[in-house]
Parts: C-alpha cells; structure tokens; sequence
C-alpha cells in the first residue's frame, strides 16, 4: 500500500517552480486513480495561478517513465495540430511542466512519482450530463480528439496497462477473484458474479471483431469518462481532453462505449439505490450523433454497427473490474466509504441489463448512420 500523498506533498512542491510563492495545495476532483491536487500561488505583480498536481497511481501504472514518455508525445502533437488548425493550445491540449531537475516528472523519497499540469482556467468538469446539449459537445470532443491523432505514430506508445480493455482478460482476472475470495466476499454477491459469468460469451465479441480484422485498432484515449473532458465555461463545448494516462492503440468503439457507460443515465456511477439507475436511449442517441460528427466520418460501417457493443462491453467489463476489486479487497478504484466497488458494479450491471433490454432502439439508433 503506498504512503499517503500528503505525506511527501511539501517536498514535491518544493521540486517545482510555480512561479510565485505557493499558497496551498488541496486535493482536488473525482478521479478514481490518481491523487491529484489543485496548487495554488500568491497573487502578486501577477494574478494568483493554479496548477495541477498529480501522484500517478502506482497500482495502475508500472512504468511512469513509458506513462510519461506517452503523455508528452501526445501533448506536444496534439498542441502541435491545434495550433495548425488556428485553435488556442494552451488551452485545448494539456502541457506537462517540467520538475527544477528537467526531468519528465519528479520522483519522491518514498518513490511516489508526480507530475504538473497548468490547471485550465474558465472551464467546468460535469460528473453527470445534465442536458443532451452537454453530452453531446462531449461526445464531438472525444470523436475529435481520435481525429486529431489519427496519423499519431502508434507504434512509439507504450502500452501503458497491458491488456487494459481485453474484456476476455478481464474476465479471467474476475474469474481468478472469485475463486481465491480471499476476503470472503463472493457469498454477499453471488448474484452479480452469476450476472457476468451468464454473459462470458459477449465478453470475446468485440475483440474477435478484430481479430478477424473486422475493425481497426486505432489511437484511442480508452477512459472517455465525462469527468475526463473540460467544458468551455463559455461555450458549452468540450475544450481540453484529460487523464491522458491510457492513450495507447484501441477500439473506437470503446471510446464510445465507455462514455455512455458513464453520462447516458443520471445517476452516480456508486448510486445505491438502483431503481434510480437506468439508461438514457436519448443521452444514447445525442452522443451517438456527435461522437460521429467529431471523428469526422472516420468510422467504418462495420465499426458504427457495433456501437452497442462498445457500450455494452465497456459497461460489463467495468462493473467486472469494480467487482473485481472489491473481491480483492479495493487496491485499484479509491473508495470512499465501505463496499463503494460493489456499489459501483451493481449499477454497471443494472445498466447492461437495460441495453440487453432496449437493444433493437439501439441498433435502430446506430443503423441511421451507417452507410450502406
Ligand atoms: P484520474 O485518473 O484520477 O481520474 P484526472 O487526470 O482525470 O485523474 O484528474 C482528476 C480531476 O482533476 C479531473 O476529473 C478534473 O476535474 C481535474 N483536472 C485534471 N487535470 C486538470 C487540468 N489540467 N485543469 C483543470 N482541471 C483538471
Ligand atoms: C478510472 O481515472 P478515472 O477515474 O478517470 C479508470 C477507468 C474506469 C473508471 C470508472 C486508468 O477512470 O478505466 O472506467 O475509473 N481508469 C483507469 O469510473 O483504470
Ligand atoms: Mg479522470
């Protein structure tokens, strides 16, 4: 178990030149992985400025170097390709700062490896999608930001977690949980564990798609959460594409899928009460519509067909890995209170079960815009 992040938080910030005295660091956002703080300076001749800081997770990430590596291949090409395109980068691509010793990020006594961000000013991070509108302009940034890296070098991306959304692994992975149930857990949720071993078969359909080279491995940001895109206060639209940290080659539709999985519904990913927890077919078809206007046409027919399948798949399989670890005894996903992961994962599989039950409005939605 690693240390507490504020345990070495005086010494990072003492690593980093803010440029003006520091005021305070706070934790700051939802974000179930890494410990990120919001840092702010002392206004002076200059305005107050706030600042991103973030301990990578070392339960999810092995290798910061190949994660960082990653980041700031990604950054500095998109920053490159908006600026091309007559945006503004420093607001629409995220920059990495760099620690006093030059290095990619810093590295602390405990051996906790942290990284900065400017904080993007004059933007708002929605946990729910509260208007089709919103959701919508979320879903064109997300499709555009596959666009943008279309032509990305795919080869020079470490894979940053091996087999990140290999459901078929993932399955195994729960399986293996299941049967050690080092914590006795499994008795308490027997019906879950038979909801997804009754669905095993699902779990190979999108990756045979692609075995069978029926949809093409792409560039992809692979955790298209809502909270993992800046809204413009201003405008309303997707601004800036966060949480960089599992940009590595992937399925479109997955990209898609894991953002219905997250905003077509209204309620919290760990709702309790499930009769609160069901599918929104017109959050559904508001993304569908603009995550295709973003990407720009790219999809394949045969990519635009399975759509359902990402949103089912992605559902399913993060209800697994919450499962999973709540079997484990919570290492991965924070918690906050006492059984959140199994909280979590009943309300993935509550809205599995509403896709498996509206899946022809489904099909019906994507066939639209499929082109033959
Ligand atoms: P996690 O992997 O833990 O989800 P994120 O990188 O998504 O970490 O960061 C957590 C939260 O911090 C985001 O949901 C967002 O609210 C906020 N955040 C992250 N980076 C920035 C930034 N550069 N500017 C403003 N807010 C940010
Ligand atoms: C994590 O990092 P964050 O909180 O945006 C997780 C996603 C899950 C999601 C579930 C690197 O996303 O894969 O879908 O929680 N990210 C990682 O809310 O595992
Ligand atoms: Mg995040």
């Amino acid at each position: 178990m690693a240390v507490a992040a504020e345990q070495t938080l005086n010494e990072v910030l003492s690593a980093f030149d803010f440029g003006a005295p520091v005021v305070g660091a706070i934790r700051y956002g939802e974000g179930h992985i890494n410990d990120t703080f919001c840092v702010h300076t002392q206004p002076g001749e200059a305005p107050c400025r706030r600042f991103i800081l973030q301990r990578m997770s070392a339960a999810a990430f092995k290798r910061p170097d190949q994660l960082m590596e990653n980041i700031i291949g990604v950054t500095d090409y998109l920053g490159r390709e908006i600026e091309k395109k007559g945006g503004d980068r420093a607001r629409e691509a995220l920059e990495v700062l760099r620690p006093k010793n030059g290095e990619p990020y810093y590295t602390d006594s405990q051996g906790g490896a942290w990284r900065l961000y400017p904080f993007v000013e004059r933007t708002i991070c929605y946990q729910s999608a509260q208007t089709p509108e919103l959701f919508a302009a979320s879903g064109r940034a997300f499709g555009r930001f596959q666009q943008l890296l279309r032509d990305y070098p795919a080869d020079t991306l470490h894979e940053t977690i091996p087999h990140f959304h290999d459901t078929e692994d993932r399955l195994a992975k729960f399986k293996a949980a299941v049967a050690a149930d080092k914590l006795g857990r499994a008795a308490e949720c027997r019906k879950e564990i038979e909801f997804v071993l009754a669905r095993e078969a699902d779990c190979s359909v999108a990756l045979s798609a692609m075995r069978e080279g029926r949809i093409p491995l792409r560039v992809t940001h692979n955790d298209t959460k809502l909270n993992n895109v800046l809204m413009d206060e201003k405008t309303g639209e997707g601004l800036c594409i966060i949480d960089l940290d599992t940009v590595m080659p992937g399925l479109a539709i997955n990209d898609f899928g894991d953002s219905i999985r997250f905003g077509a519904n209204h309620s919290a990913e760990d709702e309790r009460d499930l009769s609160k927890v069901a599918l929104d077919v017109g959050l559904f078809e508001a993304y569908t519509a603009a995550f295709l206007e973003g990407a720009g046409g790219s999809l394949t027919d045969e990519e635009i067909g399975l759509l359902p399948w990402g949103a089912k798949l992605m559902t399913l399989e993060c209800g697994m890995r919450f499962l999973t670890d709540y079997l484990v005894g919570d290492e991965y996903f924070h918690i906050s209170r006492e059984g959140q992961n199994l909280d979590r994962a009943r309300t993935q599989f509550k809205l599995v079960g509403d896709m498996e039950a509206r899946w022809d409005e489904l099909e019906a939605i994507v066939g639209r815009y499929r082109t033959k």
